[in-house]
């Protein structure tokens, strides 16, 4: 976000020896697996862009960013190939010694993968709590294991507990497995974690009136207030948060991209004001 005060895009490269702060945030741009819209890699940059737009103070936790101690540490350099998996997991592990709150915005779903891999190893026990229309559980899409489509499958592979919610979409062999895994849930406020929890918001989890920049719009999704009113609502110990599946080519207005910025905003003064 060009509003988070130690921006060190410019130099358009990974900065962390630069960098100091508590809470980190990182531009993962992977728009490796898509099969139908393209152009995730460029949501990191455009909901900075976009986070112009938004003020540092949240009249509704009454709290400002410029009390909060984030940096900024750019987009890690990637190709677009499955070595960019290694490469953002080698990252997010060395980055997990330096800061303690983490902000990814993609990027694909896929990315969500390696940074679980590396937190996961300093934070046991990690839960991860999926936002997303869609249940990513297939084991594999295409002929390929890892796709954004497999992504909470690969997860759950990791012996992690998942907890989807906004799902809307899925395959009946996908829908099979989480109802054997039990991984869907209704209502979100009512989940009891004591375990360090890691956050993926999917933008197409949003109706597509409120957020049509993504990569696979689905129908019949949720409101950002109604969104918001959760995050308000429930007490977490968040470790971290990606935002992934902005496709900016589709988000003319950039209403998806205002949206993600807010969300990165509440987020971080919600639950990482006081760390
Ligand atoms: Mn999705």
């Amino acid at each position: 976000m060009i509003k988070f005060h130690n921006y060190l895009y410019e130099t358009k490269k990974f900065v962390t020896s630069k960098a100091s702060g508590d809470i980190c945030i990182l531009g993962i741009p992977l728009d490796l697996t898509q099969t139908f819209r393209f152009g995730s890699k460029e949501g990191c940059d455009c909901i900075r862009y976009y986070s112009e737009s938004i003020e540092d103070y949240s009249p509704i936790l009454k709290r400002d960013l410029s009390d909060v101690n984030y940096v900024d540490v750019g987009n890690i350099l990637l190709p677009q190939s499955f070595k960019a998996l290694t490469l953002i997991e080698n990252v997010i592990s060395s980055l997990a010694n330096e800061f303690k709150r983490f902000i990814f915005l993609g990027g694909e779903h896929l990315i969500t993968l390696p940074i679980v891999k590396a937190l996961k190893n300093k934070y046991k026990n990690l839960t991860v709590i999926q936002f997303d229309a869609h249940l990513d559980l297939r084991d594999e899409y295409m002929g390929e294991k890892l796709s954004h489509a497999t992504v909470m499958r690969r997860i759950h592979d990791l012996n992690l507990k998942i907890y989807q919610f906004g799902i809307r979409s899925g395959s009946k062999e996908e829908y099979e497995y989480a109802y054997k895994y039990g991984t869907i849930v209704d209502n979100i406020k009512n989940l009891k974690i004591n375990d360090p929890v890691y956050i993926t918001i999917d933008m197409d989890f949003f109706d597509p009136a409120y957020c049509p920049g993504v990569t696979n719009p689905e129908p019949c999704g949720f409101n950002p207030k109604d969104f918001l009113e959760i995050i308000y609502d429930i007490d977490l110990n968040l470790i971290g948060f990606d935002i992934v599946e902005i496709a900016p080519v589709y988000d003319i207005s950039g209403i998806t991209c205002i949206t993600a910025a807010k969300i990165v905003r509440e987020m971080i003064l919600k639950f990482f004001y006081e760390i």
